[in-house]
This record gives C-alpha cells, sequence and structure tokens, in this order.
C-alpha cells in the first residue's frame, strides 16, 4: 500500500469531472487501498480519487466511531434525495484547516459498486450522508468551498496560495 499525495485547493485538478469506472480490476483495488491507507493517514473520513490526482469515479469513507468500518463506493449514483436538508459543520483534507457549514440533503440513497465489483445500496444519514455528497461533488469536480460567499472564498483561496507559497520556501 501506499500514501497518495492531496492535491490541495485551489489547484485547477480538482475541477476534472472523473469518468466511470470501466472494470473493477487489480488497478482499481490497488488504488482503493492506497486511497484507504492515505484517508486514515490524514485522520479524514472520506477520500475521493479527484483528490490525488485520479479522475475516476471511485470514493472511499469511514464515519464509524471507531474508524474501522470502512466502505468503498466505486461509480456511485445518488437515486433517492429527502426533501429535509440539513446544515453541517464540512472540513475537506484538500482545504485544510477550513471548517465551514454546507446545506445539503438530510438523507440519501447511492447506488454504487463495492471491492469487490457487486453492487449494493447505502442508505445514507447523518455524517455519512454529508460525507457521500461532500465526495461525490468531487468527482463532479466540485470543492464545497464553492458553497460558501464569493467573498470567504476568495480569502481561503489567498490564504491556501499563501500557504503554498510558504511551505515551498521553507523547503
Ligand atoms: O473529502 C475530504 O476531503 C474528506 C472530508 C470528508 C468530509 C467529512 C465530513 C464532512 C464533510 C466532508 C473529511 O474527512 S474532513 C475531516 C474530518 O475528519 C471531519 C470533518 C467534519 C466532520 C467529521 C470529520
Ligand atoms: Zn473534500
Amino acid at each position: 500500500m501506499a500514501l497518495l499525495s492531496i492535491l490541495r485547493y485551489p489547484d485547477p485538478r480538482l475541477h476534472t469531472v472523473a469518468r466511470a469506472v470501466a472494470q473493477v480490476d487489480e488497478r482499481i483495488r490497488r488504488l482503493v487501498d492506497d486511497m484507504l491507507q492515505t484517508m486514515y493517514g490524514s485522520d479524514g473520513v472520506g477520500l475521493a480519487a479527484t483528490q490525488v490526482d485520479v479522475h475516476e469515479r471511485v470514493i472511499v469513507m469511514d464515519t464509524s466511531e471507531q474508524h474501522d468500518q470502512p466502505l468503498v463506493l466505486i461509480n456511485p449514483e445518488i437515486t433517492w434525495r429527502s426533501a429535509e436538508m440539513a446544515l453541517n459543520e464540512e472540513g475537506c483534507l484538500s482545504v485544510p484547516q477550513v471548517y465551514d457549514r454546507v446545506e445539503r440533503h438530510a438523507s440519501v440513497i447511492v447506488r454504487a459498486l463495492d471491492r469487490a465489483g457487486r453492487a449494493f445500496e447505502l442508505d445514507a444519514q447523518g455524517l455519512t450522508a454529508v460525507c457521500v455528497q461532500h465526495e461525490m461533488d468531487h468527482l463532479l469536480g466540485h470543492v464545497f468551498v464553492e458553497y460558501l460567499s464569493p467573498l470567504k472564498r476568495d480569502r481561503i483561496r489567498t490564504r491556501m496560495l499563501k500557504k503554498a507559497r510558504e511551505e515551498l520556501r521553507a523547503r
């Protein structure tokens, strides 16, 4: 397994639309395992392939309390969204140290393939619903800061660019 490098906002590659996985083969299983290691190693509860610069529809998540229930979603599609909406605090491994509230559907049902290529359905509520919608946005090339006001987004962008410049200088 390998730790993958996570793209940081405002990297333009984060706006790439991912394509469907044609076949769940050894290459995809290796990607899934590397993504899980990267997510756990970064203290995240989710990770989309887009964030590691692979533009295929693959998501890993683990919203369990003990961080011992990995979920793999390949070619995920939302088949039902609740009318009820919920406002939740979100973070993103591609936008470190930035947290803000985003409104999303309170519950969703998602159909996807698992690591073995078998179809399954996920009935998601609470943090799992927030996380799966956040990750599916990544696959469409969207980052959660796009839900914030233009003023907040510009400040985040400036702060992230400054941090990237400082990190480069410190090398
Ligand atoms: O996509 C990512 O960058 C991962 C992201 C997923 C996510 C979780 C929860 C809300 C929105 C998005 C994270 O793992 S953020 C870091 C985190 O561990 C966390 C954030 C908020 C609540 C619970 C956990
Ligand atoms: Zn994210």
